[in-house]
């Protein structure tokens, strides 16, 4: 076999096992879930905004003055074993939000709190009234199939401190947290601080996954399921 036909049988069996990696790339992408306001179960009247938050879905916020009415999204129709996921949420911003909306995660190991201040973005910027806040993450967490996120609202008498419901994100993690001891949580939104609860031995942050289940995906490149309905 000549040099030319040798290279030509190198090139082609280099382009065929190229394209099973890509197509084993694709197959092992990691799958997130993103629930819409839609999948959430309101206590009290909340109403819809159609145009704002996640994807321009539209986003749900109380109409009651009363403090103490719920957003909740339950997790369990999807969980069946513990896992570890990302969780994160998001909100519309505008200056009638809260500044100190209560969300609390209902946690395989426990109950997380945190307060975020809905009048600005995740990643605690100003930004456009209504603009959409961006994904703010609430940490890592084992969840199972009882887990909820609960979003309430606060007294608005004053007409200021609406909450919005928009979406929850849980983006699935593998593997054991590294580096725990240095990890540290950087808190640039809420207006309480509390340390990102250990999965493990120790505290946790996202930089500390360099998976995500089910493969290797890049966190910018997965496969994403919307949820818009309660009862899926
Ligand atoms: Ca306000």
């Amino acid at each position: 076999m000549s040099i030319k036909k040798i290279s030509l049988v190198v090139a082609f069996v280099s382009l065929v096992v190229s394209s099973i990696f890509i197509n084993q790339g694709f197959k092992t992408q990691a799958a997130e879930t993103i629930y819409t306001y839609q999948s959430a179960v309101y206590s009290n009247s909340w109403n819809v905004t159609p145009g704002q938050g996640y994807n321009s879905g539209g986003v749900s916020i109380n109409g009651s003055s009363v403090a103490g009415t719920e957003a909740s999204w339950t997790f369990g129709t999807i969980q069946s074993t513990p896992e570890t996921f990302e969780v994160f949420t998001s909100w519309s911003i505008n200056p009638n939000r809260t500044s100190s909306a209560p969300y609390t995660l209902y946690h395989a190991n426990g109950v997380f709190t945190r307060q975020i201040n809905q009048e600005l973005l995740a990643n605690g910027n100003p930004g456009a009234a209504d603009q959409w806040s961006d994904w703010r993450s609430l940490g890592i967490f084992v969840l199972n199939n009882q887990s909820r996120l609960v979003l309430t609202a606060v007294d608005n008498t004053s007409g200021q401190d609406f909450v919005a419901a928009d979406s929850v994100r849980l983006l699935p993690l593998r593997g054991t947290p590294v580096s725990s001891s240095s990890a540290s949580s950087t808190d640039t939104n809420s207006s309480s601080s509390s340390s990102i609860p250990a999965t493990g031995g120790g505290v946790a942050t996202p930089a500390d996954f360099n998976q995500v289940a089910t493969g290797s995906a890049n966190r910018n490149n997965l496969n994403t399921t919307i949820r818009t309905g309660a009862s899926e």
